[in-house]
């Protein structure tokens, strides 16, 4: 396919160029465009030669034509091959859509520790099984990113971010997609496809960015009078960085703590626990 085309047609098809996922669904958008394409110019051409060639002239009558078996059976078994070539192409692509790849070399090491234990026939693993597993928490009006790092062993502790999921390149990470009120839709539209974040549900996804760059994305799904502030951005930074930004995360969020903890000391011994409770 030609340069010129391909631009002039981005407008109508889906973003990508983020992560592979992306680029699988954009591609496949593409080849159904061209096919719808050429049959359009097809039909339309037929129809333009046909409204000129028999076009009324005086006094002529038209040809009383009583169907035509052999075009009738034709354009049946048409239809019938571009729907069956559609469909092929869809499951062909459909895996690489679906199924998570191995991180690249280069890849962060956090993806080993931080990967999930299990597949399931809805979360899909890279073939190794290891990935950076991602939680992400939609309330109104705020996304919240949980990365893998709990420092309890109840899984409490891990570092977490609002709006910005900072994540590594070349990894694989797996997203679990959950909400702590209303419905809401995962989309950042250069890495994938929309994922509905729903109450007492998970929903799972993955991205891998090869580049380093800041994608961003929207709540998808209007989920009340703040959706429209409700955006949402992924920051991809090399591996090394990014184990230094989430150590950085870990220690602003354990240094908050220790702060309110100090702080709810202080305002107790003052007023006198007593009084908090029961004024
Ligand atoms: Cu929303």
């Amino acid at each position: 396919m030609g340069h010129l085309p391909t631009s002039a047609l981005a407008f109508f098809s889906p973003e990508s160029g983020g992560s592979p996922n992306a680029n699988h669904i954009h591609s496949l958008y593409e080849i159904t465009l061209y096919i719808a394409l050429v049959v359009f110019v097809g039909v339309e051409a037929a129809l333009g030669y046909t409204l000129l060639r028999f076009r009324a002239r005086k006094r002529a009558v038209a040809a009383q034509i009583r169907g035509n078996t052999r075009l009738e059976v034709g354009w049946t078994l048409g239809a019938s091959a571009v729907l069956l070539a559609l469909a092929v192409l869809t499951f062909a692509k459909l895996s690489s859509i679906q199924n998570p790849p191995n991180s690249s070399p280069g890849g962060s090491a956090q993806a080993a520790s931080g990967g999930v234990l299990y597949a399931s026939s809805e979360r899909k693993l890279p073939p190794n099984g290891k990935s950076l597993n991602i939680t992400v928490i939609g309330r109104q009006y705020i996304w919240q990113f949980v990365y893998p790092g709990a420092s309890e062993p109840d899984g409490l502790g891990a570092p977490y971010s609002y709006e910005q999921m900072v994540i590594p390149t070349n990894t694989t990470v797996t997203l679990d997609i959950v909400s702590e009120d209303v419905v809401h839709s995962w989309w950042i539209p250069q890495l994938g496809g929309k994922f509905q974040a729903v109450p007492g549900y998970h929903d799972y996804t993955w991205l891998k960015v090869a580049r380093p760059g800041l994608y961003r994305g929207q709540c998808a799904v209007l989920c009340g009078r703040g959706h429209a502030r409700m955006i949402a951005s992924v920051r991809a930074v090399p591996p090394a960085q990014f184990d230094a930004w989430l150590a950085n995360q870990k220690r602003l969020i354990a240094e908050a703590n220790a702060q309110a903890k100090l702080a709810r000391a202080k305002l107790g011994a003052q007023t006198g626990a007593g009084q908090v409770e029961n004024p």
